[in-house]
């Protein structure tokens, strides 16, 4: 699954080429969307589920770049998702270009439990925003499930937090857990929706307490 090849011939979905998504022939275009933020955010688990479905509970370390693909089809077009994730560890970020050039889309993740992972934020953003100015931003904070847990008070903080955060980055706003599969497979229809400029048909949810989805607002 580890590869260091950077992506090529990636079709410009971020580039000013119109896909016309009603003609009848089968199309074929393929979406760069990168994964960054601290180490053991989960990041990979989240990737893995996407792609994969399964979920593991145990931590294996990301040692540079994992690389996975997914493809949907709308109507007649096949939409092939290279997801390109980074291992968190300091140490990597020297790889965060491989990540980072051509993606259409990328999610500045964090650990909804720890908030020193939302402060990396600022750092990720400033240094990945250097490679890549035009992808679709988004901010996706992870393990919904034990956040849920937490005291009120924190969840409040962090939430207010990661709509500022969010409207800094004019980022749609994802709080996601892989673990329950919640909010998972939003993440890319948004993607989706926002590459080709679709409407989607999705509830946002605003409120502390559920798991935030605001893709509409600032971004
Ligand atoms: N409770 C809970 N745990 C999760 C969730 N997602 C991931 N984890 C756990 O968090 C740990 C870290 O997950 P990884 O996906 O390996 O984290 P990563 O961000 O890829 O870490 P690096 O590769 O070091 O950058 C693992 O033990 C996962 O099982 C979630 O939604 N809920
Ligand atoms: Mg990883």
């Amino acid at each position: 699954m580890s590869t260091s090849q950077p992506s090529h011939g990636s079709t410009g979905a971020s580039g000013s080429e119109p896909i016309d998504l009603a003609v009848p022939q089968k199309n074929s275009v393929s979406l760069k969307v990168g994964m960054i933020g601290d180490a053991q955010i989960g990041k990979t688990s989240l990737m893995v589920r996407y792609v994969e479905g399964s979920f593991d509970e145990d931590y294996i370390q990301t040692l540079g770049v994992n690389f996975m693909e997914k493809s949907v089809n709308i109507r007649n077009t096949e939409i092939k998702f290279s997801i390109w994730d980074l291992g968190g560890q300091r140490e990597f970020v020297n790889m965060l270009p491989l990540v980072s050039n051509d993606a259409v889309a990328i999610l500045f993740m964090f650990d909804l439990t720890r908030k020193s992972t939302l402060n990396s934020i600022k750092e990720w953003y400033r240094q990945a925003r250097g490679f890549n100015k035009t992808a679709i931003p988004f901010l996706v904070g992870t393990k919904f499930d034990a956040f849920a847990e937490m005291p009120d008070a924190d969840q409040e903080e962090i939430s207010r937090q990661a709509k500022k955060f969010a409207k800094a980055m004019k980022a749609s706003l994802v709080f996601c857990s892989t673990k329950e599969m919640i909010n998972v497979q939003k993440i890319f229809k948004i993607v989706l929706s926002k590459a080709f400029q679709l409407k989607l048909n999705m509830n946002e949810y605003t409120e502390t307490g559920e798991p935030l989805l605001i893709y509409q607002q600032w971004s």
